[in-house]
């Protein structure tokens, strides 16, 4: 590596000149590739970007200047710019760099991120700030053409164009999202793109009048004026003149001089926000990249010649997202009053299978959480029974339109919150640990979570069948592979499911990913002489009241376990029916979850058993309980004879 290995951060490259930079970023892809070939990653969508992290770095100042970069996926060259080259083999582990930006990691991530769309709120709110305290630093924001899309950025580019605040708006427009990029967005952007004489006549009307002899710089600022009228009447749509936005575009977005000197210009732009529309193409040099879908987006590790992941030998399981995917369609099959949605997650979620299979009744609506909720509302209102299939992390965007338009008006919506719990590798922005706390506290809703995949398979038809709202947690990866021949079945609504009933006096109630940790627990505990009843709870709300009052009348403590955040969660509903009962002083209750601090990325298995999430955890804490109510009665005991 001629360049790459010489550069510590962004002053090394801003020594070099522009003719090397291209070189360098050869190099920078080079060595992506080498790294998440290894440990995998966010390779296609970082491989995309490369050229702009170079020409980004290289325009302007960093750190003084601010890169907001949105969701923080494709960031990979910045990283390895921003002096975090020797530590990208780490990336996405324990204890290793974030996959995404974070304030706290590096002064060059000025903003985190994970979630989509926040980049343009984040950079205007930068530079209103900088205008307010008199500075002069630039503001450039880097965003893929699908987060464009994404209703904040909307409003960004609304408020921006009011304000005319001096804005880079950089656009990394690769046609994808992690699916191909779907909406009237996208088709404006081609539409923009297909007006290439835009660019052509553009040139040559300022190279023209700017070669005039004597009059180059008043004509220059005529040209600029005609080139603006140009533009106005090729571009098609309202972004670039309507709602107060420069365009410079469109660009190469993997040739780095003219990024460069895109760049340069709009840092002349000093009235008003800019947007320089840059081409790119998701995956640029992944080897074979036809041959792996991922390549556009994400990968594990790969081999560096085919591009192909290795082979594993396990026989896998199903994940629960296959079991749901399959599911929808038997059950779209049989109801065509069932419809289904994702919000730009077709993969992710199992609905690429229903969206082959029904694309008359199935939508990808792109990022825009809180318009799928809303439009899922209207349908229901037309009598429909729309499902819609959002990671729990990323439902958290919606939940007023899960209060006000879908609870608040009763409406028949099935809300499937896929990795729900820790998710691993991606961290504090992806864990859906709060989808409890945020959907227990308002009426006209029911919660569950299943135990295995055939139990997702009933409560799927259950939440369907249910007239209101309904929402089923469960968590990232595979299944057991239990049987799930049989057809689903519509589970009582609020009523659990004793799965080892003990006379001892311990109760374990967990719930969902929980249940199978807490049956082995209790075999474990078996084995000391512990009797412990296991209940799979089910429902988180309503809850089995009538299970769990008898349970605290007849053991001497309950644990409840949950993959959640213990704040608000399902062991706090617990508490909170004890407690209008009367119970809480018949019996001790131990919650197992959670706790209220920011969860880290790396290995789930690590980060539950962290936690005391696991069947060890479980089994300790029980035998904890035990030994403090010992202890605690040996102390009364002592009392009495004192
Ligand atoms: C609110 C939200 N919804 C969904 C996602 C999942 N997600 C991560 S990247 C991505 C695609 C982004 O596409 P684009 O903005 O075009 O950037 P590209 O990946 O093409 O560089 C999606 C849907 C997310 N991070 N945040």
């Amino acid at each position: 590596m001629r360049f790459l290995s010489e550069i510590d951060s962004p002053k090394d490259l801003r020594q070099l000149r522009v003719e090397d930079l291209q070189e360098v970023a050869d190099e920078v892809r080079q060595f992506i590739l080498d790294t998440t070939s290894r440990v995998g990653g966010h390779t296609g969508a970082s491989l995309g970007a490369v050229e702009l992290a170079v020409a980004m770095h290289y325009v302007f100042d960093t750190p003084k200047d601010r890169l907001v970069w949105d969701v923080g996926h494709q960031a990979y060259a910045h990283k390895i710019l921003t002096g975090r080259r020797d530590q990208l083999h780490t990336i996405k582990q324990y204890g290793g760099l974030s996959g995404f930006l974070r304030r706290d990691e590096s002064e060059y991530d000025t903003f985190g991120a994970g979630h989509a769309s926040t980049s343009l709120s984040a950079a205007l709110g930068m530079a209103v700030a900088r205008d307010k305290i008199k500075d002069d630093f630039h503001v450039c924001a880097l965003i893929g053409d699908s987060s464009l899309a994404g209703g904040m950025a909307m409003e960004a580019i609304n408020q921006a164009g009011h304000l005319k605040s001096r804005l880079i708006v950089l656009l990394n427009d690769n046609e994808m999202s992690i699916a191909p990029a779907v909406g009237g967005l996208a088709r404006y952007l081609n539409r923009i793109k297909g007006a290439q004489s835009y660019q052509h006549l553009k040139d040559e009307i300022g190279d023209t009048l700017e070669s005039v002899p004597h009059f180059g710089e008043r004509l220059r600022k005529a040209a600029k004026t005609v080139k603006d009228a140009i533009a106005a009447a090729v571009l098609p749509g309202a972004l670039v003149n309507e709602l107060g936005f420069r365009y410079i575009g469109y660009v190469d977005g993997h040739n780095v001089e003219m990024l460069v000197n895109a760049l340069e210009e709009a840092k002349k732009i000093d009235d008003g926000p800019v947007i320089v529309h840059a081409l790119t193409t998701k995956g640029k040099g992944f080897p074979n990249p036809e041959k792996n879908y991922y390549a556009y987006h994400a990968t594990g590790p790969f081999d560096i010649k085919t591009g192909l992941s290795p082979k594993s030998s396990k026989v896998s399981t199903k994940t629960y997202t296959q079991i749901f995917g399959e599911t929808m369609c038997e059950l779209m099959a049989a109801d065509d009053k069932i419809v289904a949605l994702t919000a730009a997650m077709p993969d992710g979620t199992g609905m690429d299978l229903v969206l082959g299979k029904f694309p008359e009744r199935a939508f990808d609506v792109g990022i825009a959480e809180q318009h799928a909720v809303t439009f899922c509302a209207g349908m229901a209102c037309e009598g429909l029974k729309p499902v819609a299939a959002i990671y729990s992390t990323f439902l958290q965007r919606a939940l007023d339109q899960i209060i006000h338009d879908v609870c608040l008006q009763n409406l028949n919506v099935t809300f499937a919150m896929d990795r729900a719990g820790i998710v691993g590798a991606d961290g504090p922005t992806h864990h859906g640990l709060l989808d409890i706390a945020y959907l227990r506290g308002y009426p006209n809703i029911i919660l569950m979570s299943p135990k295995d995949e055939a139990e997702l398979r009933d409560m799927m038809l259950t939440s369907i069948e249910h007239p209101g709202a309904a929402a089923i947690r469960y968590p990232r990866g595979s299944g057991f592979g239990v049987d799930i021949s049989q057809k689903p079945q519509v589970l009582e609504i609020g009523k659990s499911e004793i799965l080892r009933d003990a006379d001892g006096e311990a109760a374990i109630i967990a719930l969902g990913s929980m249940v199978n940790p807490a049956m082995e627990a209790a075999k474990n505990l078996a084995k000391d002489g512990i009797e412990a009843t296991v209940v799979n709870a089910r429902f988180i709300k309503p809850l089995d009241a009538e299970l769990i009052l008898a349970l605290a009348q007849t053991k001497r403590f309950i644990i409840t376990v949950e993959e959640a955040y213990l704040a608000g969660g399902f062991g706090s509903a617990i508490l909170e029916l004890l407690e209008e009962n009367n119970l809480l002083d018949k019996v001790k209750v131990v919650r197992m979850g959670v706790p209220d601090r920011i969860i880290t990325h790396g290995d789930p298995k690590l980060l539950l058993a962290k936690y005391g999430l696991d069947a060890d955890g479980i089994y300790q804490k029980v035998k904890e309980t035990i030994e403090v109510l010992e202890e605690r009665r040996a102390g009364r005991k002592q009392l009495k004879i004192a």
